[in-house]
């Protein structure tokens, strides 16, 4: 963490995203309840921002009733131990429906995602995304101090904000990373909007993806569609007479600190709540509530489990946690709802009085209960179809000091580059996954602790801070080589 802070000593951050770090509510007391999203990139870049302070501007989404909370416009966040600035750029009904759910989630969310959701496009959709997008690089000129800032822009809700900024700050540093992944570049050409898309994301200094595949993917993109100076060799593209490092950073968590509560008092809390004994065997799941997660599959494996080891019914249930997200969308209602009815199917199936193989909380839960259910299972199941990353994977092996507990991890989740010690499964098939469940379910408590070392040793050193510091030394570099080009 001090490798933050000494790195870009002296240099303004400012930190862009959608989503905000803390959701600011008016209870019906007229309190005001401090929430946390369920959000990878939040989960991320929070830890980083208290570590650098600066601003970080964010749409003022979850703070519900605007006119009740307007006197937060602009906050001083952590709550408890405030170092950063949060400032909210509020935006009307109309204005989130095309940018947030049309364009972001409808269009470039299944675009970048592979996982057989068709894209939809609409022309006004993309005059909101634009538009969006332009308040957000206003909101960053008018909260700069110097001609120089660093501005991290976070995701795909602002692919034309480091284009826009440049305009404006033609000397900042840019940091833009993509929190999904980038698929190749035939699948990303039927966008109608492609090449002011990439346009826009090389404004940046430099752009973050999580793996090598996505940056590759990203470089092909562009040689398809621009005239640009592609340089392999340093991961640069020159185009408009300006240098984009276009750089894998895989993104992680924080490593936490301090006790954990007992593992026993955590199993024995998570068995009470489904009402099974202590000996019943768990698999955790924890997602938003998202197509891309493979949750289907997931259910879908357990029912083949036991339907090969009927010896497991009555003794194995996965406890599915699953936030709600985006659920104003049609396709996210429809998911849902086939969600519902198979998890009702293999109840029925499996299920017998006091007993039922899946339990689907489809509601919110805080970070503290999350770690504790982590610390209560047997086995923890990341089925992505697709996935940039996936922190849950890296928050279970974080949560397990006892060097118990195995995890199932999809190869198409790119924390799977990374983990290789874990079950490596293939989400579309099965028949397969039921078979790495019923191994993890199964294992001796020497390979798991064998796997779940090595887990940890590289979870532990690849964390959240060696992302960002990673960035910010490029960054850092890349300042001073400009400085130095400017003097000569
Ligand atoms: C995107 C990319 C990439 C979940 N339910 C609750 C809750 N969560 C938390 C988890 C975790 C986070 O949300 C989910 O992170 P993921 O990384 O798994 O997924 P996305 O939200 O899709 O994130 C992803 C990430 O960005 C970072 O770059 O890894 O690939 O898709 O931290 O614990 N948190 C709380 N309550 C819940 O009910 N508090």
């Amino acid at each position: 963490r001090s490798l933050l802070k000494s790195d870009l000593r002296g240099d303004e951050i400012i930190v862009v995203s959608n989503r905000e770090p803390y959701i600011h509510e008016r209870t019906a007391e007229g309190q005001i309840k401090i929430n946390r999203p369920a959000s990878g990139l939040v989960t991320a870049v929070e830890p980083v921002m208290r570590a650098c302070s600066g601003i970080w501007i964010a749409h003022g989404s979850g703070s519900a009733d605007r006119d009740t909370v307007d006197k937060l416009d602009q906050v001083a966040v952590p709550p408890e131990d405030p170092s950063y600035q949060l400032k909210r750029v509020w935006l009307s009904e109309e204005e989130e429906a095309g940018y947030y759910f049309g364009f972001a989630n409808e269009g470039l969310w299944p675009l970048c995602h592979i996982a057989h959701v068709r894209p939809v496009f609409r022309a006004s959709d993309w005059e909101h995304y634009r538009a969006v997008n332009q308040r957000f690089a206003d909101a960053v000129v008018s909260a700069a101090r110097t001609e120089d800032p660093v501005v991290l822009v976070q995701d795909y809700h602002f692919a034309l904000v480091p284009r826009m900024v440049r305009e404006k700050l033609p000397r900042a540093t840019i940091i833009t990373f993509w929190h999904i992944p980038w698929p190749n570049s035939e699948s990303f050409s039927i966008c109608p909007w492609r090449s002011e898309i990439v346009d826009g994301l090389l404004g940046s200094t430099i752009l973050g993806f999580h793996t090598p595949y996505h940056c590759k993917h990203f470089t092909e993109t562009v040689d398809h569609l621009l005239e640009a100076n592609i340089e392999q060799e340093h991961s640069t593209i020159t185009y408009g007479g300006h240098q984009t490092l276009v750089k894998n950073y895989p993104i992680s968590i924080a490593w936490p600190e301090g006790a954990m509560p007992p593992v026993e008092a955590c199993r024995q809390e998570l068995r009470e709540r489904i009402g099974v004994g202590a000996s019943h065997l768990i698999a955790i799941g924890v997602d938003r509530f998202d197509y891309t997660k493979g949750l289907i599959e997931r259910v879908s494996a357990v029912a083949v489990m036991l339907e090969r080891h009927p010896d497991m019914i009555g003794r194995f249930s996965l406890v599915q946690v699953a936030a709600p997200t985006r659920s104003s969308l049609e396709e996210y209602r429809t998911f849902h709802e086939r969600m519902d009815k198979l998890v009702q199917d293999v109840n029925a199936r499996f299920g017998q009085p006091g007993y039922q193989p899946v339990h689907l909380f489809a509601t919110h839960h805080d970070a503290v209960t999350l770690q504790r259910y982590y610390r209560a299972a047997d086995a923890c199941m990341v089925t992505s179809l697709h996935d940039g990353m996936n922190l849950v994977c890296k928050e279970f092996i974080a949560a397990r000091d006892d060097e118990r507990g195995v995890l199932l991890l999809s190869r198409f989740a790119g924390a799977a580059d990374e983990l290789p010690d874990a079950l490596i499964i293939n989400p579309y098939s099965i028949e397969d996954t039921a078979d790495a469940l019923h191994e993890a379910l199964t294992m001796s408590e020497a390979e798991q602790r064998d796997r779940m070392r090595s887990l940890r040793s590289t979870v532990q050193h690849n964390n959240v801070y060696l992302w960002a510091a990673d960035m910010l030394v490029d960054a850092a570099r890349t300042r001073l080589r400009e400085r130095i080009e400017a003097r000569i």
